[in-house]
């Protein structure tokens, strides 16, 4: 993985969940290199995050989110409406949101950095700026999944950068200081950091 990934790989998201939910856990690594030939049957697009848990094996971030979201009540409420809320906005965080930031990003930090999603960028963040500056959390309100994927989305530091609202930076900082997100960050930096002891990576051939 790229030094930049580190502490926004994906694997972070599952953690950060299980560790809110207070649900036990286990990180393995895949060996990244090998991922098109060896991974793909897990992962049909050879990515991780990746998640078994007794017989059943699950890929994509959210999915896996909503199935922890299944095993917890602190993820997700289990009345209709806040649950209806919590996967409306989980929808949101995954498709309107991150379906403009990750590929505006990507441009960015390949160097196009006026590239054209930023109007589309802008009206995002614009209008979740107005939804942020009237709750604390997005859905049910209080912390969900959902409140988790949108943050995750938006707490990547060019997309914080990139203007002044208020709302949506105190939106980020209410939930990466929350003692589950540092425990989950402080444990994928740890693995990093234990690759370089080794000089070893993880995700390398040892
Ligand atoms: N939509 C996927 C995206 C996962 C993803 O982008 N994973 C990155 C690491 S954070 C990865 O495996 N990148 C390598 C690749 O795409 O080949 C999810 O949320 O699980």
């Amino acid at each position: 993985m790229p030094e930049g990934s580190r502490g926004f790989v994906r694997d972070l998201r599952l953690r950060w969940a299980c560790e809110e939910a207070g649900l036990s856990y286990a990180v393995a690594t895949v060996p990244v290199d090998d991922r098109a030939i060896n991974h793909l049957d897990r992962q049909p697009f050879g990515q991780i995050p990746c998640l078994n848990d007794g017989e059943l094996e699950i890929f994509e971030s959210g999915a896996c989110l909503l199935h922890l979201a299944r095993k917890s009540e602190k993820l997700m409420p289990r009345d209709p409406v806040g649950e209806a809320d919590t996967l409306q906005w989980t929808i949101a965080a995954l498709n309107s949101m991150a379906m403009v930031t990750v590929p505006w990003w990507f441009l960015k930090i390949c160097g196009d950095d006026d590239n054209q999603l930023t109007g589309w960028l802008r009206q995002r963040l614009d209008h979740l700026e107005k939804v942020l500056s009237e709750r604390e959390w997005l859905a049910a309100g209080r912390f969900t999944v959902a409140g988790q994927l949108m943050a995750d989305a938006l707490r990547i530091s060019e997309v914080r950068a990139f203007s002044d609202r208020p709302a949506t930076e105190a939106y980020v900082v209410r939930a990466t200081e929350r003692p589950a997100f540092k425990k989950a960050r402080a444990g994928q930096m740890a693995l990093f950091e234990a690759g370089d002891e080794t000089g070893v990576p993880p995700g390398r051939p040892g």
